[in-house]
């Protein structure tokens, strides 16, 4: 079956995890992805975090699958020369180098308009213009300047940086939407275009309802916060612990065997709807008759004390248990899941979330795939390229390149 970007040409020359993670999904949905590596060197993290010697590590692998490696040394004049070549063939070029790294490599953003007018130059940077834009960013420094990790955390402790990664991936993601959207403007305008997107920008947009507190802070103290009503608030968005922030109050609780198990905890929302099914189902119905707790205002001074006798009922339940008495009631809540139970999830691995991959060198690992469902477009995914395993297939296929040719880039150390 076609795939919704056949066709498509990806000068790939990400590295790490941010510019990867676009490229990666561009490749689910059908693009040529052609990843330029330095030869003998490639991406660093074919080298970070390996759990097999001298293969490449799960870092690598779990964000580059569906891709082709060409190995290209782009700072030498017959490796610039190959380069140039690939601009003029390919419709996108990604890159996540340090600011300044391809200018330096002779190829701006204006040089490369020069050699195809129709490419979209796609580039992801720690931050946008202004005073920071030349340093090197990594991803819990996005999380820190994007405003993640002053709104998390415990409400009297650090500020907290989260597992997921949303300065690197989340910055992926937005890129990919950039370019996709410029592909589309390309076929009313015929032009390329630049798609930049800083990291620092992409965690703010996924703050964006922290920001929405901060202008709230204005006009009182926020209601639906752990600090209301017997807490202070300062002038700026505070550490919510586990709160909601919805609106709705909700608050992560202990199931049975938390003794043991450091997840066994589940996570429910009182919604004020649901509320009369919660309150009886812990064995609160009296709740429903008393002022002191049958309305979400009369709650609110004391969420503690209601968390506290949710918590009694669930600790009487595994937290799948809660969730199957709660989830008929319309009780929104959710059981912690760990990466041992999504990694064995059969649901996930039915809808090709959870996938398992055949590698020549390190046999069958685990990956996420495709989180994205397009009905029309399936999305296999294949293990990541060895570093240059498809450097004569590119050259030859995409550059029409001689074996002679090839064979004199190889011996120049170009490729
Ligand atoms: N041939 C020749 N040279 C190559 C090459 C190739 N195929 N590919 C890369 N290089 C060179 C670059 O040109 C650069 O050289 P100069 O420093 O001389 O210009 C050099 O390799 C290293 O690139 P870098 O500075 O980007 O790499 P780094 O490890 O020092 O920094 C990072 C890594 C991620 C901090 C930096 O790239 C960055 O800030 N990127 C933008 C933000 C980003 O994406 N961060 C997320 C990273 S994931 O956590």
């Amino acid at each position: 079956m076609a795939k919704a970007l056949d066709g498509v040409k990806i000068l790939d020359m990400t590295h790490v995890q941010s510019g990867p993670t676009c490229t990666q999904l561009l490749a689910w949905f059908g693009a040529d992805v052609i990843k330029v590596e330095r030869p003998g060197v490639g991406d660093a993290t074919r080298g970070q975090l390996r759990d097999i010697p001298n293969v490449d590590s799960l870092y690598f692998t779990m964000l580059n699958a569906n891709k082709r490696s060409v190995t290209l040394n782009t700072k030498a004049d017959k490796g610039k020369e190959i380069f140039k070549r690939l601009i003029e063939e390919c419709d996108v070029m990604v890159e996540n180098f340090a600011p300044g790294a391809l200018d330096r490599m002779g190829f701006s953003w204006e040089r490369i308009q020069e050699i195809n007018p129709r490419m979209i130059y796609a580039s992801i940077k720690g931050f946008g213009p202004g005073p920071y834009e030349d340093c090197k960013v990594y991803e819990n420094v996005a999380q820190c300047t994007g405003g993640a990790a002053s709104t998390t955390g415990e409400i009297d402790g650090f500020p907290m940086v989260t597992g997921a990664q949303i300065g690197d991936s989340g910055t992926g993601l937005h890129l990919a939407l950039g370019i996709v959207t410029a592909l589309f403007q390309r076929e009313a305008s015929g032009r390329g275009q630049r798609v930049t997107c800083a990291m620092q920008d992409g965690v703010l947009n996924l703050c964006r309802v922290k920001l929405r507190d901060q202008q709230r802070l204005a006009h009182g103290p926020l209601t639906e916060y752990p600090q209301y009503p017997n807490g202070e608030f300062g002038d700026a968005v505070p550490r919510a612990g586990n709160a909601s922030g919805g609106g709705q109050p909700g608050w992560i609780v202990r199931c049975k065997g938390w003794e043991n198990d450091p997840d066994a905890y589940i996570y429910v929302i009182t919604q004020a709807a649901a509320f009369a099914g919660l309150a009886k189902a812990i064995g609160h119905a009296d709740w429903l008759e008393d002022p002191e707790w049958n309305t979400p205002e009369a709650r609110l001074p004391k969420l503690d004390a209601m968390f506290e006798e949710i918590e009694k009922w669930t600790m009487t339940k595994t937290k799948f248990e809660a969730m199957n008495i709660l989830n008929p009631l319309d009780v929104p809540c959710g059981p912690i899941l760990s990466m041992k139970e999504l990694a064995e999830e059969a649901s996930l691995r039915a809808t090709g979330t959870v996938v398992e991959v055949d590698h020549p060198e390190r046999g069958k690992y685990l990956t996420v795939g495709n989180p994205i469902k397009l009905s029309d477009s399936p999305s296999d995914v294949d293990r990541s390229p060895l570093l240059g395993e498809h450097t004569d297939e590119i050259l030859k296929s995409v550059l029409g390149m001689s074996d002679a040719e090839v064979a004199a880039a190889k011996e120049d150390g170009a490729v």
